[in-house]
């Protein structure tokens, strides 16, 4: 079977999974999306597509994931995934690890630095980091990731140097990538827009009056006119010690500001292999404002005026601190 392209996420694990599967098969046209524009069915995926770390499209020619929230997507449509010709494996850290295994069974030949690559997309997609120094520490693959995470001039550009980094994925080490002088710009560049995302975050982290012990960082941007671009995950930084993190935002439609809110909270590195008993998901899925795993999890609220919004929000944020104190 040919295939003429392939349709992939436009982050890291994405263009890992793209890589292997270009070298194998030959293919060196690449779409970039995000799950979103799949589920919209905004690009249009035929049979001679392979579509990577995205949920499953009408029809495709191959299909690798590892989101298990796609397997349940599919059986809600009645379609059987061992049906479908790829593999998905929800119990894998990357869609890298099931495009990388998928191969290795089949005998396929491939290169050993594929291995390492690999392994440094199991540990970035699944944020497997027990420690803030394990998160800390400056790997090939975690600057790659950064060249990623860099903010370009536009989609455009973003997308012209996520098609190049694919390329230098599938042809060299991680090290190799890293000598490539965009790459490298693009690190330089994120490390100056972390170091500005860090000194914001520092004016706004706050603590619930509750929360006597700081455990829950709340990062309230709902005050903010324009969508501010922060990594919440730079607030363990300032405060290293934190169970988890919060930030509540202003939903935007288009460009204009409206009085709905987005929250989306995490649990912190200090919380991984603990038997902790919280599932931000479930509290999420209990407050029926949104869904999510145990560590990550998103909801939404509607607002039909500001005044509406400042009494949900609050009222959010204290049932939010009841479940997590109560989970145990
Ligand atoms: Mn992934």
């Amino acid at each position: 079977m040919d295939y003429d392209r392939i349709i992939t996420h436009g982050d890291f694990d994405g263009v890992v999974s793209g890589a292997i599967c270009s070298f194998v098969l030959g293919v060196d046209t690449f779409i970039f999306a995000g799950p979103g524009a799949i589920t919209r069915a905004e690009v249009s995926i035929g049979p001679r597509d392979v579509v990577c770390d995205l949920p499953y499209p009408l029809e495709c020619g191959l299909w690798f994931d590892h989101h298990p929230g796609n397997r349940e997507a599919l059986a809600l449509r009645g379609i059987d995934p061992a049906g479908i010709p790829g593999r998905l494996d929800g119990t894998k850290p990357s869609a890298a690890r099931v495009v990388f295994e998928y191969y290795s069974e089949r005998g396929t030949d491939l290169p050993a630095r594929f291995a390492e690559t690999v392994a440094e997309t199991d540990t970035i997609d699944s944020f497997d980091y027990r420690t803030i120094d394990e998160w800390l520490r400056e790997t090939p693959g975690k600057l790659v990731d950064m060249s990623l995470k860099a903010q370009f001039p536009g989609p455009r550009e973003r997308t012209k140097f996520l098609d190049s980094l694919v390329r230098l994925v599938r042809d060299g080490s991680l090290a190799d990538v890293l000598t490539d002088a965009t790459v490298a710009g693009n690190v330089a560049r994120y490390r100056d827009e972390e170091r500005r995302m860090i000194e914001f975050l520092r004016k706004s982290i706050a603590f619930l009056d509750e929360d006597a012990s700081h455990e829950l960082i709340v990062l309230d941007f709902t005050a903010h006119s324009r969508p501010p671009r922060v990594l919440k995950n730079l607030a363990y930084l300032i405060e290293p010690d934190a169970l988890a993190a919060l930030t509540v935002s202003p939903l935007f439609r288009g460009d204009r500001k409206t009085t709905d809110i987005s929250i989306s909270m995490s649990l912190s590195m200090n919380m991984t292999d603990k038997p902790h008993g919280k599932d931000i998901g479930e509290i999420m899925r209990t407050l029926d404002i949104g869904d999510g795993h145990v560590g990550a999890a998103a909801g939404m609220i509607r607002c039909a005026s500001k005044d509406e919004m400042l009494r949900k929000k609050k009222k959010a944020l204290a049932d939010i601190w009841k479940l997590w104190k109560a989970a145990k």
